[in-house]
């Protein structure tokens, strides 16, 4: 199964934005193809994607610098070497990048690359691409469907409503199958929408198809949210919860250590949030809340997960950014019950599956999430299923990029007795 050739080219995401896919050639003729994601709201110790700055193009958001990379340098170190070696293709990348966070390469570069081999060796073998993944890595086989979060209404960096709560979600999380849970998901989002338009608010959407409505309160999200619900077939509560990513770093004033909620005209400390948060666990039926806090209130997540931690999953994302060395010490300091997974944070397949492990080792759940700025790729959904994410996250249930995900995740619940 040797690797003849990879080639990288820019394309463009969700957002209209220039990111990288690349092409894997294997001697046998074999072609795979992966793109990667980028983010809106990024943690500051994530791993760095490579821009060309070259402000002439695409307002210096080029790639053509780290599609480079790939063609000239890991392309050459990876001739001839086994695409199934997942572990030690990513090893050789890290080597010839030799950074702590992939700045020399870009991680944009070598997740593609890193991707797009797995992706070529899974059809190689002729076996699903998430079943390629619990074996090379020795994945548990009893494979659990997850809950999936639906964003369905947009705040924070991914659309101009003035929310400044980034994410409001809808979990089937009482329901059985996936295909329900994805049922469930897109009949209460057209409820709202209906709701939405009848209270005179718009119904554009944002980044990640979610509504973007201009509404009064941050709160307010949560109240049409279920609104919907108790409108729909299913039981709030019981069949069908809440959960939002606060993305708090983003309204984090540093210096005076205080969260800025400018759409409520309130400023909070991290208690005073954190209050806000516990009122809104039972009054909202949430099941999740992500970056409740700032990345860099370390005290605050320690509150947040010792004292509503038992109630809801405290998520970590841009606290720790898929990194091991992170979510080792977020465990140490009991700051967070369940970790959000990126790949693109970390870079490789590998170090992302050696976090999960690592989180399942300190018995945090997982969770499992595309990017704002997204292509048609799907890979992230077999690797959900591969290692039996919790939660999964891929937007609304709506807009192509999004869709995709959740589709394959049907396609792969449909075809699974195949392989049990
Ligand atoms: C997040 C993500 C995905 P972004 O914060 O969880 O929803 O957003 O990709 O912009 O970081
Ligand atoms: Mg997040």
């Amino acid at each position: 199964m040797k690797i003849k050739n990879i080639k990288a080219h820019e394309i463009l995401d969700s957002r209209g934005n220039p990111t990288i896919e690349t092409t894997i050639v294997l001697e046998s003729g074999i072609k795979a193809k992966a793109a990667v994601p980028s983010g809106a709201s990024t943690g500051t110790k994530e791993a760095q994607e490579i821009r060309d700055g070259d402000q002439d193009r695409f307002g210096g958001k080029g790639v053509l610098k780290a599609c480079q990379n790939v063609d000239s340098v890991i392309s050459p170190a990876l001739t001839d070497k086994n695409a199934e070696d997942q572990m030690k293709i990513d090893k050789i990348m890290l080597q010839l990048d030799g950074t702590e966070n992939k700045e020399r390469l870009g991680a944009n570069a070598i997740l593609s690359v890193s991707l797009a081999v797995a992706r070529a060796a899974a059809i190689k073998k002729n076996v699903p691409l998430w079943k390629h993944i619990v074996d090379t890595f020795s994945l548990d086989r009893n494979i659990s469907f997850p809950i999936p979060g639906f964003n369905v209404i947009n705040g924070g960096a991914h659309s101009d409503s003035g929310l400044d709560i980034q994410e409001y979600m809808i979990l089937p999380v009482g329901i059985d199958t996936f295909e329900k849970r994805f049922q469930a998901g897109s009949e209460i989002y057209h409820i709202l929408k209906e709701d939405l338009k009848e209270k005179g608010y718009r119904v554009a959407i944002g980044d990640e198809g979610g509504f973007a409505p201009r509404l009064e309160t941050n709160q307010e999200a949560l109240q049409m949210i279920i609104g919907a619900i108790n409108k729909s077939n299913y039981e709030l509560g019981r069949e069908i919860k809440t959960g939002i990513d606060a993305a708090a770093s983003e309204f984090y004033d540093t210096e005076n250590k205080t969260y800025d909620l400018a759409l409520d005209k309130s400023i909070h400390s991290s208690d005073d949030l954190l209050e806000m948060y516990r009122s809104w666990i039972d009054e909202f039926h949430m099941e999740v809340i992500e970056d409740p806090m700032s990345e860099f209130d370390w005290d605050g997540w320690e509150k947040c997960n010792k004292r509503i931690g038992k109630k809801v999953a405290i998520v970590g994302d841009d606290l720790t950014v898929t990194n091991k060395k992170i979510i080792r010490e977020a465990h140490e300091r009991n700051a967070i019950n369940t970790v959000l997974i990126k790949v693109n944070q970390i870079g490789t397949l590998t170090e992302t599956v050696e976090s999960v492990n690592m989180a399942r080792e300190f018995d945090m759940k997982i969770f499992l999430s595309h990017r704002s700025g997204e292509t048609i790729d799907d890979f992230v959904s077999d690797l959900a299923v591969a290692v039996s994410a919790d939660y999964v996250k891929f937007g609304a249930p709506a807009r192509g990029e999004r869709v995709s995900k959740y589709n394959r995740i049907l396609e792969i619940e449909r075809s699974f007795q195949e392989y049990e």
